[in-house]
């Protein structure tokens, strides 16, 4: 069985970590092969949402520990280098909505994986590990970067500090996550923030998180002010945008096209 399984269906890229026995953590193949299947997803017009879950009772719980203290392995120098920072970056640089469906524990890098996605929502049984500092590691796969951003400096200090297990409901009181399903009603309520991301103005999406992204590095307001207005006349070029209006003047529902 392929270490990740991908999938097209109905303009969303399902991407399963799938190394269920291992709470599908990562070695280097399974790095590079996603890799691979979000390059899939930039380059194919047809993918509107990419939606990343995992197999089995876990999401994914970070680096293979293993791997990294095989002498037959990757070596610890490359684990970021080549592993998790083009992840990152790809998810980062995607012109489409990254939904992170966790279902269940996400740990050390796997749980920045799932950070650093567009809307992560999980299943009540699901938690959220920053579990380096418990194996003498610091943060990595953008987590410094991200989860102060979200939860603020001292509770992103605290967490990565001690490596507190955050229970899905409290990910989400805390604003870490966007939402939690409980277990019965995850896959569904996943699924359809996913059919519902892929059926809305792609363009449009694609900006607002370039317009989020450069919010979040050093900007002041006079300068996202500007950057909102460049990007909003972007936006306003597209079909999808033409569509909305019309459709919204008709009193009809909105056809998008992605374009
Ligand atoms: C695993 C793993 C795992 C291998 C569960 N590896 N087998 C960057 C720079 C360079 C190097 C290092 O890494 C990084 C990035 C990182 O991600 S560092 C952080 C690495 N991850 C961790 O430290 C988490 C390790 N795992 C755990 O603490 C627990 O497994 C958690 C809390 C995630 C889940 O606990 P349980 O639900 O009790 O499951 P379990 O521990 O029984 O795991 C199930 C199986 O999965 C078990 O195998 P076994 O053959 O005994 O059934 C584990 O050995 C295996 N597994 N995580 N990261």
């Amino acid at each position: 069985m392929a270490s990740i399984l991908f999938e097209v269906k109905e303009q969303i890229a399902f991407i399963t970590l799938n190394r269920p026995e291992k709470l599908n953590s990562f070695n280097r193949e399974m790095a590079l092969l996603l890799q691979s299947h979000l390059d899939e997803c930039a380059a194919n017009s047809n993918i509107r949402c990419v939606f990343i879950t995992g197999a089995g009772k876990g999401f994914c719980a970070g680096q293979d520990l293993a791997e990294v203290t095989d002498p037959n392995g990757p070596g610890f120098n490359v684990i970021l280098s080549e592993h998790y920072n083009p992840i990152v970056k790809r998810i980062a640089a995607l012109q489409k909505p990254v939904v992170a469906a966790v279902n269940g524990v996400a740990a050390g890098a796997g749980a920045n994986l799932a950070l650093c996605c567009d809307v992560v929502v999980a299943t009540a049984s699901a938690s959220f590990i920053q579990a380096f500092s418990k194996i003498g590691l610091i943060p990595d796969t953008g987590g410094t970067y991200v989860l102060p951003r979200l939860i603020g400096h001292q509770k992103a200090s605290a967490l990565m500090m001690l490596g507190d297990k955050v229970p899905a409901a409290e990910a989400e009181r805390m604003g870490m996550i966007y939402k939690y399903f409980e277990d019965t009603a995850f896959q569904n309520g996943a699924l359809q923030i996913a059919q519902t991301l892929a059926q809305m103005p792609t363009t449009a999406l694609a900006y607002i998180k370039k317009a989020l992204q450069l919010s979040q590095s050093h900007t002041n307001l006079h300068e996202q002010l500007q950057n909102e207005d460049k990007l909003q006349q972007r936006a306003a070029q597209t079909d999808d945008y033409t569509e909305g209006v019309n459709a919204f003047l008709e009193k009809r529902q909105p056809k998008f096209k992605g374009q």
